[in-house]
């Protein structure tokens, strides 16, 4: 059983990690269409056209199946995807949104890019569950991530600012659902941040959601998966741009090293 799993960039690798916990003994091929990002400043079509193109190449390594483990493609081009794929397809944003709803929470406040706040998709997603949801675009917080700034007292800062101006809205028993890729690795200082206002608030993790939904879905469409499994699980990285600074970064996503990424060329 091979699960391919798609990011715009590196971030992706969070769910993968989550993936890996779950599955150890599944193979996995994931990529990240780094050449071609960011996709949140790019329109619909283009977004779309980029990851059904990531998409094919992923089912032509074989995939069984995939995982689109980015915010931004989900919003935009989940059902272009689905469309133009025959395997299933996993997106981030109804496991996301299941899980808020399972925390009991009526209210979520959403924190994610500019580009999925503006697209809508958590706050649809919720008020189909019958949820009330608030949503928080936190530009800075991607390019801190990546500056590897998790544990800093400017990303502490810079916390404090986006919560106290979403809590102004959100009611205080509202859970908070990580709507990016990115914000996993700073979990513990968005904890933090909102204590220290005096708001602890329950935190769901959308990329640990997305790897429980995936390892649901592959329960149901194959079974007994021991059958499926090579025993000793093969992962392998491609990447549309710099192969050395994919492996520097991901690193830091996956949780572990990264041996070998292979460059591929998906066109412009
Ligand atoms: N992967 C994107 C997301 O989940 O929203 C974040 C990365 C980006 O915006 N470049």
């Amino acid at each position: 059983l091979k699960v391919g799993v798609f990011d715009s960039g590196f971030g992706g690798l969070t769910v993968l990690r989550e993936l890996l916990k779950l599955l150890p003994e599944a193979d996995s091929i994931y990529l990240g269409d780094t050449a071609r990002l960011p996709y949140g400043s790019k329109s619909q079509k283009t977004i779309s056209r980029y990851a059904v193109e990531s998409s094919r190449f992923l089912a032509d390594q074989g995939s069984d199946l995939l995982v689109i483990a980015c915010n931004t493609a989900t919003a935009m081009a989940l059902p272009d995807i689905q469309e133009a794929m025959t395997i299933p397809v996993v997106g981030v944003i109804e496991p996301g949104a299941k899980a808020a709803l399972a925390t009991g929470a009526g209210d979520v406040l959403v924190l994610a890019t500019a580009a999925t706040v503006q697209s809508g998709a958590y706050t649809a997603e919720l008020n189909a569950l019958g949820l009330k949801a608030y949503e928080k675009a936190c530009p800075l917080l991607v390019p801190l991530v990546e500056e590897g700034w998790t544990s800093h007292h400017v990303m502490d800062e810079v916390l404090k600012i986006y919560l106290s101006e979403a809590l102004a809205q959100a009611p205080d028993s509202a859970a908070l659902l990580l709507g990016c890729t990115h914000y996993p690795l700073i979990q513990a200082a968005i904890r933090e941040a909102a204590e220290r206002l005096g708001h602890p608030m329950e935190i769901v993790d959308s990329a640990r959601a997305t790897a429980m939904a995936t390892a649901e879905m592959i329960a149901a469409r194959f079974g007994n998966v021991a059958g499926h499994l090579s025993g000793v699980a093969k992962l392998e990285f491609y990447a549309t741009d710099s192969v050395e600074k994919f492996q520097r970064l991901g690193a830091g996503f996956l949780g572990q090293p990264i041996d070998e990424v292979r460059l591929i060329d998906l066109g412009g």
